[in-house]
């Protein structure tokens, strides 16, 4: 058997990567967050690709290569959407028996095939820009998503290369690339892409190349921004040079990858002046900008991150890629800093504002993820711009990725789930299995094995909302140091070591900065990581809209067994229901009449999964 190195990200020799990442192949996931990536192997990837074939994306391909003669079908980005279904479906491969390997693998090749036949002599690739439309490549980089469709197929090419070690579909990836360093940088053509994402994707071409060429290439995409090649607005992040960005503004995903781009330039080059650019980006969004779901991107004009503090609930936008950018860029902000604020942020926005974007059987989606809804708001099997449902399908199956990484003489656990990694560390051997149902519960029982004893340090994240996490090592209470969100744990361990956490889930009550407006004199409920909220199927008596919870009267959790969600945690609460009138204003009458009752809330990621309704995540105080 050859040497583990399926890496979603392979940063092993990156100069500013504290943290490095294990290898798809050294970790097995197999809890909550399992369960969501066992449905997109078995449902999501294999109804995507029939979506893909019916809506013509695939055709485009066989009318590129000359194979069929029909209209270009869709939009002309459409192209990604198959880049990161291969994506998706190449890392499945590793998940899976060898019936449903031979299935999943066929697909792949059959798609591999129509993507590689449709490439151009000279390396360029992209069904938008043929026949006719060939004069117009690289004419209009600000709005045609050129150089994004190209980040896409190099990162699918990357996935399917090191998950098959077959080159096909790299070398296509490969000739595209020259081709684009050929055509772009300082001396030759100047543009940026108004889409990015082609940085991070050339990021990890050097990775895998060495080719210095192409981390270059990065790097001048980055910096070129601010010279209007890419529009010159704050929509495609071209306002600024990038240096000098202070404000997450403009449309959120592109602004997302831009900074997932410049992360992975930094982990390679440590230009520190792009970390202080990073880090001030980061306490801009995350103090001011996000949605306590984890979600980003307020604006459904432009798709767009909005003001200070302007983060309204009905109208959020919170597009599911937008999620899915920030896990991505927090976690390579991680991998930089060894910094629990990052993981912190990860799980919050994983466990709601992205798993919300996928619905129970894993085959309908959301594309904005709003905080408050009226009734209207459903799951879709697809949409005519698909990037969130393909976006979903490429990201889900990377999840093992994120649960561990290893440092120098450090094992870091920065994801609770039943799982078990396999590494080395100071040489020796490693084996570390969690057993716990979180986020249903917080306890969590670890077996850590070595070959021989050894000493290393076990660096367990602690939430930033647990006060107190309780540890005990081979049934002995110990105190530990906390490092930047991580309990410490430095031993010389036994052939076999047992560590159990304890970490309280009680239920929070969050209040926003009194500059959210809308959320004055509201609190959102966590458990746990868990935001909840409250949907009328199961408050079918009240208004959840105007429901008023009393939080002196405590809350009770319950787990239960409800025929769509399946096992699913449940808050009931209790307050008072104010019998609203109905006019739009009337004049204020203080003593209106209200009536006691309780309240059901369920996790907001499973909202719409059953009957529709309205739905509330910031519910009024009593
Ligand atoms: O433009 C490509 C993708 O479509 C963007 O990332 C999404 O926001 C959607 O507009
Ligand atoms: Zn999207």
């Amino acid at each position: 058997m050859s040497e583990p190195s399926i890496f979603v990200l392979n940063c092993l020799n990156s100069p500013k990567a504290t943290l490095k990442p294990l290898p798809l192949e050294q970790v097995r996931v197999d809890g909550y967050l399992g369960s969501y990536l066992k449905k997109a192997i078995e449902v999501t990837i294999p109804s995507q690709y029939e979506l893909l074939e019916n809506t013509g994306r695939i055709d485009n391909f066989r009318r590129a290569s000359g194979k069929i003669k029909t209209d270009f079908q869709g939009y002309f980005f459409n192209d990604s959407d198959v880049y990161k279904w291969v994506e998706g479906c190449s890392y499945s491969l590793l998940y899976v028996e060898e019936e449903q390997r031979e299935k999943l693998q066929s697909m792949l090749n059959r798609v591999i095939e129509e993507i590689v036949a449709a490439q151009d002599e000279d390396g360029y690739l992209n069904t938008f820009f043929t026949f006719e439309k060939k004069s117009q490549r690289w004419t209009d980089l600000a709005n045609m998503h050129e150089l994004y469709c190209a980040g896409h197929l190099i990162q699918a090419a990357i996935a399917h290369y090191r998950v098959t070690g077959e080159r096909k579909l790299l070398e296509a990836a490969i000739r595209f690339a020259d081709h684009i360093d050929g055509v772009f940088g300082p001396s030759k053509k100047r543009g940026t892409s108004g889409h990015p994402e082609i940085e991070m994707a050339l990021v990890e071409l050097f990775r895998e190349t060495k080719d210095p060429k192409y981390l270059s290439l990065a790097n001048y995409f980055v910096l070129e921004r601010g010279n209007g090649f890419a529009g010159g607005r704050e929509y495609t992040v071209d306002h600024k040079p990038f240096l000098q960005l202070e404000e997450m503004t403009g449309h959120a995903v592109r602004m997302l990858y831009l900074c997932c781009g410049a992360t992975d330039v930094y982990l390679e080059t440590g230009q520190s002046d792009f970390f202080d650019t990073l880090s001030s980006l980061w306490e801009n969004m995350a103090t001011k900008k996000m949605y306590v779901t984890g979600g980003v991107g307020s604006r459904y004009e432009g798709e767009a991150f909005g003001e200070v503090y302007e983060l309204p609930n009905r109208r959020a936008y919170a597009e599911t890629c937008a999620a899915i950018a920030n896990f991505m860029w927090n976690y390579r902000m991680l991998l930089v800093t060894a910094d629990g604020k990052f993981a912190d942020l990860m799980e919050q926005v994983l466990y709601n504002g992205l798993l919300s974007g996928v619905s129970i059987d894993g085959k309908h989606y959301f594309y904005v993820n709003p905080l408050e809804d009226f009734g209207k708001h459903k799951r879709q099997e697809w949409f005519k711009c698909a990037c969130c449902s393909t976006n979903l399908a490429r990201f889900l199956p990377s999840l093992p990725s994120y649960i561990y990484t290893k440092s120098d003489n450090a094992i870091w656990v920065h994801l609770y789930e039943q799982s078990d990694c396999e590494t080395f560390i100071a040489g020796k051997k490693v084996k570390l299995t969690q057993t716990t149902d979180y986020p249903i519960s917080g306890l969590v029982e670890m077996t850590l094995t070595v070959e021989q004893p050894v000493r290393f340090d076990l660096m367990l994240r602690k939430p930033s909302w647990a006060e107190d996490v309780q540890i005990r090592i081979n049934n002995e209470q110990v105190k530990s140091e906390i490092q930047k969100g991580y309990i410490r744990i430095s031993r010389e361990w036994d052939r076999t070591n047992r560590i159990q956490l304890s970490i309280p889930m009680n239920v929070r009550l969050i209040e926003s900065h009194p500059y959210v407006r809308e959320n004055v004199n509201k609190v959102a409920l966590f458990r746990g990581p868990i935001l909840f909220c409250a949907e009328h199927v199961d408050n079918p008596n009240i208004d959840v809209l105007t429901f008023a919870v009393d939080p002196r009267s405590g809350f009770e959790v319950q787990l239960k067994n409800d025929p769509v969600l399946g096992k699913t945690l449940f808050i009931q609460g209790s307050g008072h229901h104010v019998l609203t009138h109905e006019q739009l204003y009337k004049e204020y009458f203080a003593g209106k009449e209200r009536k006691s009752g309780g309240i059901t809330l369920v996790p907001y990621h499973l909202w719409a999964n059953r009957e529709a309704g309205p739905m509330v995540v910031w519910l009024d105080l009593r």
